[in-house]
C-alpha cells in the first residue's frame, strides 16, 4: 500500500476513533438520570397519557437533569412488583391499582367498596383532599412517595353467556376479579364464582373459556378488546377503582427542594390529565364497542338500585377492616356532590 494511502486509511482511522471516544464524552456528559415508569395498560389508557404528560413536564422543566422514560403493558413487572420494586429504590416510578396493594395499607380498602362514589366529582374530591393526602403519608412509610391519584373508573361486567340487567343474571357465572379480598366479596355475595387473576391472564382465559367474564372500566374493556371474547357488557358501574402514581421516597428525597416541588406538581397535572382522558374513553367507548358487534347493557334505575342493594352486606363485612371512622369521611364528602 502506497504511503499516501497508508496515511489517509491511517487519519480515517484516528478520526473514526475521536468521533467514537467524542461520542462517548458527549454522553457521559449528557449522563442525566433515567426516571422509568411502570405501568400496566395500553399506551393510549388514561394512565399512558398521564405518564406521557409527566415526562413532558419533567423534560420540559428538568430536562437537562432527568430523562423520563413510560413503559407500558406491565413491561416491567405487574403492578405489586413493579410497587414493591419501587419501594426498594430498584425501579423509580409506578403507576398502579390500589386493589393490589391493601396488604401494604388497609386504608386503601375502602375504595373497593361497591357503589361508593355516586360521580366523578366526590371522587376528585377525595382524591385531591385530607382523606387521600392522609393516605400518602401511610403509603410513605413503606418508602412510597405519592406523586398523584389517577383512576381506573368505574368497572363494568363483561360475559360470554347472556345479557346481565340484574345480579341474579350472574348466577354461578366465573367471574374473574382482582386479586382483592373486597372483590372477591362482592362477587359471592352476587351470587358468581369469584376467580381472582392477574390483569395480563384475562384475555386468553375468557378466549378459552376459563372464565364466563370480567369487570373492568369501558375504557380498558374496549382498549384491550375484551368485548371479543365477552359479547355482552353491562355498564354497571359498581366500583370506582382509583390508581396511585408513585415515586420512590429514596429518589424523591434526594431530589432539591425545587426539583420536589416541580415533580409534585407535575405528577398533580398529569393525574388530572390521566382521569379527565380515561373518563371521556368511558364516554366514548360504549358506541366503539357497540359497532365491534357486542350488546351494551345500559341499567335503568331501577335495575341499578338492585345492584346497590345487592352489594350492601359487603361494607358490614368489611367495616372492621377499613374503620367506620374513614368510611363515613368518605361517605361525608360524597354527600355533597
Ligand atoms: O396493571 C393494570 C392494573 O393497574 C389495572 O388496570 C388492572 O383493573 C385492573 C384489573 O382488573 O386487574
Amino acid at each position: 500500500m502506497k504511503t499516501s494511502t497508508a496515511k489517509k486509511v491511517m487519519v480515517a482511522g484516528l478520526a473514526a476513533m475521536m468521533t467514537i471516544a467524542l461520542s462517548a464524552t458527549a454522553s457521559v456528559a449528557d449522563n442525566k438520570k433515567v426516571i422509568k415508569i411502570s405501568y400496566g395498560l395500553v399506551k393510549e389508557s388514561g394512565e399512558g397519557t398521564g405518564a406521557a404528560k409527566f415526562e413532558e413536564l419533567i423534560e420540559e422543566k428538568l430536562g437537562d437533569k432527568f430523562d423520563v422514560q413510560c413503559y407500558s403493558d406491565a413491561q416491567l413487572g405487574d403492578d405489586l412488583k413493579s410497587t414493591q420494586a419501587v419501594a426498594m429504590g430498584e425501579l423509580e416510578c409506578v403507576i398502579t391499582s390500589c386493589s393490589p396493594l391493601t396488604g401494604m395499607c388497609s386504608d386503601l380498602l375502602v375504595f373497593d367498596l361497591p357503589f361508593l362514589f355516586p360521580n366523578t366529582e366526590a371522587a376528585d374530591a377525595v382524591l385531591e383532599g385530607e382523606i387521600c393526602a392522609g393516605i400518602a403519608e401511610k403509603i410513605e412509610a413503606n418508602g412510597l412517595h405519592t406523586l398523584g391519584w389517577m383512576e381506573n373508573g368505574y368497572r363494568c361486567l363483561t360475559n360470554s353467556k347472556k345479557e346481565v340487567h340484574v345480579p341474579d343474571d350472574v348466577a354461578g357465572m366465573k367471574i374473574r376479579t382482582m386479586e382483592n379480598e373486597m372483590h372477591l366479596a362482592t362477587w359471592k355475595e352476587l351470587g358468581a364464582v369469584p376467580t381472582p387473576m392477574a390483569f395480563s391472564e384475562v384475555f386468553t382465559a375468557l378466549e378459552q373459556g376459563a372464565i364466563d367474564g370480567q369487570e373492568n372500566p369501558i375504557s380498558t374493556i374496549y382498549l384491550n378488546k375484551f368485548y371479543e371474547p365477552n359479547k355482552y357488557v353491562t355498564v354497571s358501574n359498581h366500583i370506582y377503582s382509583p390508581k396511585l402514581f408513585l415515586i420512590s421516597a429514596e429518589l424523591y428525597n434526594s431530589l432539591t427542594d425545587e426539583e420536589k416541588v416541580i415533580f409534585d406538581e407535575a405528577g398533580i397535572e398529569a393525574s388530572r390529565v390521566a382521569r379527565e382522558t380515561n373518563r371521556q374513553q368511558c364516554e366514548d367507548y360504549v358506541t366503539n364497542i357497540r359497532d365491534e358487534g357486542a350488546t351494551v347493557v345500559e341499567l335503568t334505575d331501577e335495575e341499578h338500585q338492585a345492584w346497590v342493594d345487592a352489594t350492601a352486606p359487603v361494607k358490614e363485612q368489611f367495616m372492621d377492616e377499613i374503620g367506620e371512622e374513614l368510611v363515613a369521611a368518605v361517605e361525608e364528602v360524597c354527600a355533597q356532590y
